[in-house]
């Protein structure tokens, strides 16, 4: 009787929260995460010894010598020059702020230099000179790569480009003895309009380790510690037709950017748990300690929403849940499907609860790596790429045909333990 009345009053609290909560619009809050977006502190693309950097991470690496950085308007990459040992030719390249994906755009024998970023974001403008001989033009590329378009030319040196709200191109011309203009660091990008508060994954190691059977049970934990939601919308035209979700991205002036092709979506009717599942969220498996695969896991999907605020003293950006949604629950004919994560929620799921876990029978005694990754194929757009992966090593052994796992090691950032 106590515990029937003690329920209820839960049920009632929990509904009176529910009720508080769920007015809160989503596009009215959009105003409060862009103020807390300018408080945030300016992260700053140094070059040091021939590498990049931005705080504490350091974005390349190698033998190179790489400077002159210049933050893309949207901060999610970083164009600079890169010259290689012994060279005296250089290129223009681009890489994504946590160091990953390093493309180069320019080719050819000639001195690359002052990389631009168009306040748009869709084209960079640099500063070239033949290694054979002659002066320095100012050249525009897509930023995607593509064929150069010279922007200033003639004998004198034309350096330095930079762009006009408007998008037009300007430069500097040297005067003869003058010393070349240098760029060590590129603070911020005063010029450029509002940038992304883009979300941050940040995967925790596997924990609450259950055995059920041959399946080996766990709890896996995704942290958001970005600047903005994860806000995923599915929308199709009609019923039965695919669930494609698109990814909404939060602007530091309170817009909101939408990438296409962010995954699908795929409801999964069950007894207990009949919803709608964002597929490919995350991934787990088994492996052996070279990396190779072992066994994957056939999880259904994901429903993300703002249940567990675990990850709120990490997160640069506290805006309070937002996300209460049941990813349409019982309504296979939906014909649009929103879910979330806020920055400093959790996505948490215990072990075993549809899908949380791996078919161990048939896999040898031995040492391996469980691998849980978030984001894996990177079809949501986020802050860093670099922490979506965690690990443990662990000893699996058969004792009179059922299966002991013992953990050796924990590795939070890395999928090689
Ligand atoms: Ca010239
Ligand atoms: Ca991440």
């Amino acid at each position: 009787m106590a515990g029937g009345a003690g329920s209820r009053v839960r049920t009632l609290r929990l509904l009176a929260a529910a009720v508080v909560l769920a007015p809160i619009p989503l596009v009215a809050a959009a105003v409060s995460d862009g103020a807390r977006a300018k408080g945030l502190a300016k992260q700053t693309v140094t070059a040091r010894d021939g590498d990049l950097w931005v705080g504490a991470r350091q974005l390349t690496r190698g033998a190179a010598d790489d400077g002159q950085p210049d933050w893309a308007p949207d901060r999610r990459h970083v164009a600079f020059v890169r010259q290689e040992p012994g060279e005296r030719r250089s290129a223009l390249w681009v890489v994504r702020r946590d160091g990953g994906r390093a493309t180069r755009l320019t080719g050819g024998e000639q001195v690359v230099a002052m990389p631009a970023w168009s306040p748009d974001g869709t084209r960079i403008a640099y500063a070239a000179s033949p290694v054979e001989g002659g002066s320095f033009d100012v050249w525009v590329i897509p930023a995607q790569g593509g064929r150069p378009r010279l922007a200033a030319g003639g004998p004198a040196e034309q350096v330095q480009p930079r762009w006009t709200a408007a998008g037009k191109v300007l430069h500097r011309t040297l005067q003869p003895g003058e010393p070349f203009p240098e760029k060590t660091s590129d603070a911020d990008t005063p010029r450029s309009g509002p940038r992304e508060l883009l979300p941050d994954f940040d995967q925790r190691a596997p924990f609450r380790l259950t055995l059920a059977g041959t399946k080996l049970g766990f709890a896996s934990a995704t942290d958001n510690i970005g600047e903005g939601p994860v806000w995923v919308r599915g929308a199709r035209a009609r019923a039965g037709a695919p669930m494609r979700a698109q990814q909404l991205v939060r602007m530091s002036d309170g817009g909101v950017r939408v990438y296409e092709g962010a995954g699908r979506l795929r409801y999964t009717p069950e007894s207990t748990h009949s919803h709608w599942h964002l597929l490919d969220f995350q991934r787990y498996e088994l492996r052996t300690l070279d990396g190779s695969l072992v066994v994957r896991d056939r999880k259904s999907g994901f429903c993300l929403a703002d249940h567990y605020g675990q990850a709120a003293r990490r997160s640069m950006v506290y805006t309070g849940a937002r996300f209460f949604g049941n990813c349409a629950a019982y309504q296979p004919r939906a014909l649009r499907v929103e879910q979330g994560t806020s920055p400093g929620f959790t996505d948490l799921y215990p072990p075993h609860f549809h899908g949380q876990n791996l078919e161990l029978r048939g896999v040898p005694a031995g040492v391996y790596l469980l691998v849980h990754r978030a984001n894996p194929s990177e079809q949501l757009q986020e802050l860093d790429y670099s922490n979506n992966a965690a690990s443990l090593r662990i000893r699996l052994s058969w004792v009179g045909g059922s299966p002991r796992v013992e953990t050796l090691r924990r590795c939070e950032s890395s999928a090689r333990c």
